[in-house]
């Protein structure tokens, strides 16, 4: 497998390739900022705790997450919020549990931007030390004031920078939602504005064909469910659009893509500290990756865009390396949520899978109420500064406000980041225990204090068929023993009335807060 980026890329790169090599700006930095290090968050999407090759995977090589998890923590017991992107993706940046407002659920590619403008962010927190901070991929948590009212063709108001963030290249929602563009600093990327982009998640545009009344147009990728709405590159999607042909992606390139801004902003900005949130489209579908990839895992699409995520992080090391960034920028590689196979498109995950184990030890997916929902991969490196180790600490998302605030030695306003704990230590690997619990959110709320998880009643589907998930869900208390039953095969709570009891008045207090 190629570990270099393709060859248009590093031709786009050659000027601040040469840039690097004539600045020293960045060795001063280093010794007068060794306080400030660099910070990367490479949030992966659907990316589950048995699909990397360092949490004991023998079906494929993640190789470059292996030397991360190598040098630097790898945690077994690590959570995202919840069991999907949106929620999940609001509560790391906000440190504000998602499930306490009822606006988090998936998000739209019209919503308006979820995160207000008034609350603050992890990029604020960095900012506010002055770091130059950017977020590069997917980001799925709304954009402009008003859903369905953005100005898709002018400048999409208010984005990122109103909440922290000094440069970001994004796909507005998903890489299954429409509008299927790059939109830089918030204005889309080579827009015609002869041919303006019209999005709707309500009605169909008048003579565009889709997924469900063109299925002869669907070149590339069908749909197993779902998905049947606008077609662009051969595959349709939710929500339709017209126009923009010039601005339309291509999938196979989209990590392409990720990877090089990724890396512009890095040669940009290695001369001072920075913060890079970095949100790959790999494994979300559809899975469409770049034809180097095609065919390497064996495993199809899915597999192949594991394949594909690990060059992603290969090629942000290799920038470090080479503008000797290394020793200060402290990584972090995670994911928003549990793995899917059958996410909607008929892409052979299911067919191909063979012995490969996404969910690892643990139950259910995403959209899991079930650990694995949320027990997400979760890798820390910062070379010289944490001891190579597994940490079994019980850790969150939702820390990570706090705990990066501490890094950097920022205040926290008081009114921000509520439910964010600093967990530095933890998350440095000097604290092996972590937090007392953690709450996660699917359907319901639960609660793990590492070794008892406790699941509210609730009354959706215990089960999803077109995922093939086990939800659970179920109208009655669930209490698990993960040190004895990791599998959480064996509903306890009939035996253990004191544990339920304990673990109820916690997320009571939680949701009363
Ligand atoms: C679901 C989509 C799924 C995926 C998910 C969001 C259908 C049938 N399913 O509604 O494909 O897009 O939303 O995934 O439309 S997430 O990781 O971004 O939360
Ligand atoms: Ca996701």
């Amino acid at each position: 497998m190629k570990t270099q980026l393709p060859a248009w890329a590093a031709f786009s790169l050659a000027p601040a390739m040469l840039l690097s090599c004539s600045s020293t700006g960045k060795q001063e930095a280093k010794t007068e900022e060794a306080s400030q290090p660099n910070v990367i968050l490479i949030l992966a999407d659907d990316i589950g705790y048995g699909d990397l090759s360092c949490y004991g995977t023998a079906t494929l090589e993640t190789p470059n997450v292996d030397k991360l998890a190598a040098e630097g923590i790898r945690f077994t017991d690590a959570h995202a919020v919840a069991a999907t992107s949106t929620p999940s993706r609001y509560a790391l940046l906000t440190g504000h549990y998602a499930w306490r407002r009822n606006d988090t659920g998936i998000a739209t590619g019209d919503a308006a931007m979820i995160i207000r403008p008034e609350q603050t962010t992890i990029a604020d927190i960095f900012q506010q030390r002055g770091y130059t901070t950017g977020a590069v991929g997917k980001w799925h948590l709304g954009l402009g004031s008003e859903t369905g009212k953005q100005d898709w063709n002018g400048f999409i108001t208010p984005g990122p920078q109103d909440i922290g963030f000094d440069y970001s290249y994004l796909m507005a929602a998903t890489g299954d939602r429409v509008p299927c563009v790059f939109v830089e600093n918030q204005r889309i990327v080579n827009l015609d504005p002869n041919d303006p982009v019209e999005v709707s998640y309500k009605a169909p545009f008048p003579g565009e064909p889709l997924g469900r009344t063109n299925p002869e147009l669907l070149t590339k990728l069908k749909p197993s469910h779902g998905h049947d709405m606008a077609i662009v590159n051969g595959i349709s999607r939710i929500g339709y659009m017209r126009g923009g042909k010039s601005a339309l992606w291509v999938d196979e390139n989209i990590a392409d893509s990720i990877a090089c801004k990724s890396v512009e902003f890095i040669e940009k900005h290695k001369a001072e500290p920075f913060f890079l949130y970095v949100g790959t489209n790999d494994v979300h579908v559809p899975r469409v990756p770049h034809p180097r990839f095609v065919g390497k895992s064996g495993m199809g699409p899915r597999g192949d865009s594991l394949l594909q995520f690990d060059w992603i992080v290969g090629q942000i090391l290799a920038s470090l390396e080479k503008n000797g960034l290394d020793e200060n920028t402290l990584i972090i590689v995670t994911s928003d949520n549990g793995p899917v196979v059958d996410d909607g498109y008929q892409d052979q995950a299911v067919e191909l899978l063979g012995d490969h184990r996404p969910w690892g030890y643990f139950r259910g997916g995403k959209y899991s109420n079930f650990e694995a929902g949320t027990r997400v991969p979760f890798i820390v490196r910062w070379p010289g500064k944490v001891k190579p180790q597994v940490s079994d600490a019980l850790v969150s998302h939702i820390d990570l406000f706090a705990s990066l605030a501490k890094l950097v030695d920022a205040e926290v306003p008081t009114d921000a980041a509520p439910d964010s704990k600093d967990y530095l230590a933890a998350f440095l690997g000097e604290d092996t225990k972590g937090r007392a619990y953690v709450v996660e959110a699917a359907n319901a709320l639960s609660v793990s204090d590492g070794t008892w998880k406790y699941i509210t009643p609730n009354d959706y589907s215990p089960y999803s068929k077109e995922t093939n998930t086990e939800l659970g869900n179920a109208p009655e208390d669930q209490l698990y023993n993960l040190k004895e039953d990791v599998g959480e095969k064996e509903n306890v709570a009939a035996a253990h009335p004191k544990e339920v009891e304990r673990l109820k008045a916690i997320l009571d207090k939680e949701k009363n807060k």
